[in-house]
């Protein structure tokens, strides 16, 4: 093996496990929590859905396969620019066209587990985001930003993941001078353990939905339903988060993957 060079060296530690690839994603099936808009939106995603066509049977004597009913914007999954009105005229702010350079890059996990755990409808701030560059460093242009809140551990069941009264959802997620902060700071985009980028109560926000209207008009991205952030360092870690190439998608379910240094 070739450890003079970069990925010689990657390759080596993946091989031998003292680079650990960390899955961030939730499992995809009926169960899998979605969106439920207020009932002025007529539509909704619809449950994910997996049929078989054959499993070793009179429709496919060798061989097992599915199909499935999958929305883009479901599970553990990305949104591209052109999921929002601010980033509608982005011309590479569809799934087919983004460049792929931007789903693999530098992970910064901001923790707010305890914020969240003492309530529900936490807002991480611009300040706090500085607080957390004052001891771990600045964020960086090109970075991936995730806000840990340990959410992810509510997925398998989705009146807990949605969390929602007669007031509304109720979910942690950043305020929209946050979300304008880190995209001057020129972050690739932004990620949730939630079921969006935004918090439970943002549609009351100014702008409504911050984290979409702002990450997307700058043709910046978005992740949701992340899982596992808390095993992840603060910075150190490198984000693989790559949407299928669905034809003029929006948004797209993803494997989000995260690779660690150990020791
Ligand atoms: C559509 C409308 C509002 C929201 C969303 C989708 C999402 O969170 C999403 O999955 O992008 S808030
Ligand atoms: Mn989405």
């Amino acid at each position: 093996m070739n450890t003079d060079s970069l990925l010689g060296q990657l390759g080596a530690k993946l091989a031998s496990g003292a680079v650990e690839v960390v899955d961030l994603s939730g499992t995809l099936g009926p169960d899998t929590p979605i969106l439920q808009l207020p009932p002025d939106f007529a539509k909704n995603t619809p449950r994910v859905e997996i049929h078989k066509i054959s499993e070793y049977d009179a429709d496919g004597p060798f061989f097992a396969w599915n199909w499935m009913v999958l929305g883009e914007h479901t599970g553990t999954h990305f949104d591209a620019p052109h999921h929002w009105i601010s980033g509608k005229d982005h011309p590479d702010g569809y799934t087919d066209r983004i460049d792929p350079q931007k789903f693999v890059g530098p992970l910064k996990v901001i923790d707010c587990s305890q914020e969240a755990a003492a309530d529900p409808d936490f807002l991480l701030t611009a300040d706090a985001v500085k607080a957390w560059e004052a001891e771990h460093g600045e964020i960086e242009p090109g970075d991936w930003v995730v806000m840990r809140t340990d959410w992810y551990k509510r997925n398998h069941d989705e009146a807990l993941f949605l969390n929602a009264d007669e007031d509304g959802p109720h979910s942690p997620g950043p305020t929209a001078s946050c979300i304008e902060y880190l995209v001057g700071k020129g972050i690739t985009g932004w990620g949730s353990e939630c079921i969006g980028t935004d918090a439970g109560c943002a549609g009351g926000m100014e702008p409504p939905f911050p984290a979409h209207y702002l990450l997307h008009q700058a043709n910046r991205y978005g992740l949701a339903s992340l899982a596992n952030l808390d095993r992840l360092p603060p910075t150190g870690a490198i984000l693989v988060a790559a949407p299928l190439k669905i034809s003029n998608g929006t948004g797209s379910p993803i494997r989000a993957l995260a690779l660690v240094e150990r020791g």
